[in-house]
């Protein structure tokens, strides 16, 4: 590995691994895409062909056979992310793992005791809202005590619709993660407790889907925290953070940059998804987690948040199967994560 140039793999080619490999071809500096791969050996190809030189591979195991790369974007589906994981920590090769690191506690624990064992924190996942310039300006307000004590944090989580097979397990696995892994970073604090309720439900939801639904957490350290989390809410996508104090309100999230007064209205635009809403953050933890490869470590969250993020979304789905409220069963944490 040269100082200058981290060559990177790309794991994955769907919609995240595509936009990664543009990411990082493109916007990072110190660093280019050496390899892509896919299990489908078309899109492979296609998605190689956008970053100059990279080649393509059908198997992650034949990319490291080829030795072919410094370092990994991890982009496949969640539920391939334990065997990926294991062959890439036992090659030490460092990895920025999209969310979730795995989609239970039980394999997300194996990853961890893979990971001590071989010595080094090879494993960043990729929360990428923590990159946000919003999350970190709310983060520094909380932090610095100015309103008082934080007193509840509500936050709202809204997806246009949902990918084909999404399911109401998903809806927690796959989208309540994220408020999960912000409630923890805005805090400082685990996650105690999580109960998930169901009300009504759109017309508008795919079949079987309840949709939308709330989910109330407690820290460890007393705070309370709803979420509303709504998929199929049709008109963008919104992701907005209201944190309470004792002396004030700090919300972000809440406005798009440019104000539009045309046809008798004033409003700013609404984000399609999440790739556009939270562009500059992932740049910012691209480049970030480049960096901190290069000085042999990592710049973000760990396989301990990952572990303990899935604790909470096997609470909040058991919650949802009608068990109430759920304690959250979290293991000491090791040293290893400090
Ligand atoms: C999606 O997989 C993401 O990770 C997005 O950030 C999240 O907002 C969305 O709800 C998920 O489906």
């Amino acid at each position: 590995m040269t100082q200058e140039e981290l060559r990177v793999g790309v794991v994955g080619a769907g919609r995240m691994g595509a936009d990664h490999v543009d990411r990082l071809a493109h916007h990072i500096l110190r660093a280019r895409v050496s390899a892509v791969v896919d299990v489908d050996p078309l899109r492979a190809a296609e998605v190689a062909q956008t970053a100059p030189a990279a080649e393509s591979f059908t198997a992650l195991q034949e990319m490291l056979d080829a030795d072919a790369v410094d370092a990994v974007v991890l982009a496949t589906p969640g539920f391939l992310h334990e065997e990926a994981l294991l062959r890439l920590i036992h090659a030490g090769i460092p990895t920025l793992c999209e969310k979730p690191l795995t989609p239970d506690p039980e394999s997300s624990m194996r990853v961890m005791e893979a990971e001590a064992v071989s010595g080094r924190q090879l494993i960043q996942v990729g929360f990428m809202r923590r990159f946000d310039a919003g999350y970190r300006q709310l983060k520094a307000v909380i932090n610095s005590g100015e309103y008082g004590e934080l007193l509840m944090l509500h936050l709202q989580h809204r997806n246009p619709s949902t990918p084909p097979g999404f399911t109401n397990e998903m809806i927690i696995n796959d989208s309540v993660v994220h408020e999960f892994d912000a409630v923890r970073f805005f805090t400082g604090s685990e996650i105690d407790s999580v109960q998930v309720r169901v009300g009504r439900t759109t017309s508008l939801a795919a079949p079987g889907l309840q949709d939308p639904q709330q989910v109330v957490i407690q820290t460890s350290s007393g705070l309370l925290a709803d979420v509303e989390i709504f998929c199929s809410a049709q008109f963008g996508y919104q992701v907005r953070t209201q944190a309470v104090f004792e002396r004030g309100v700090v919300a972000v999230g809440e406005a798009g940059e440019l104000e539009v007064t045309a046809d008798g209205r004033r409003g700013t635009a609404v984000d399609a998804g999440f790739v556009s809403r939270f562009r500059d953050a992932y740049d910012v933890e691209v480049q970030a987690w480049v960096d901190a490869v290069h000085q042999g470590r990592i710049a973000g969250p760990s396989a301990w948040d990952g572990y303990a993020t899935a604790a909470c979304c096997a609470a909040g789905v058991a919650s949802q199967g009608g068990d109430g409220i759920v304690s959250v069963e979290l293991a000491a944490r090791p040293e290893f994560y400090g």
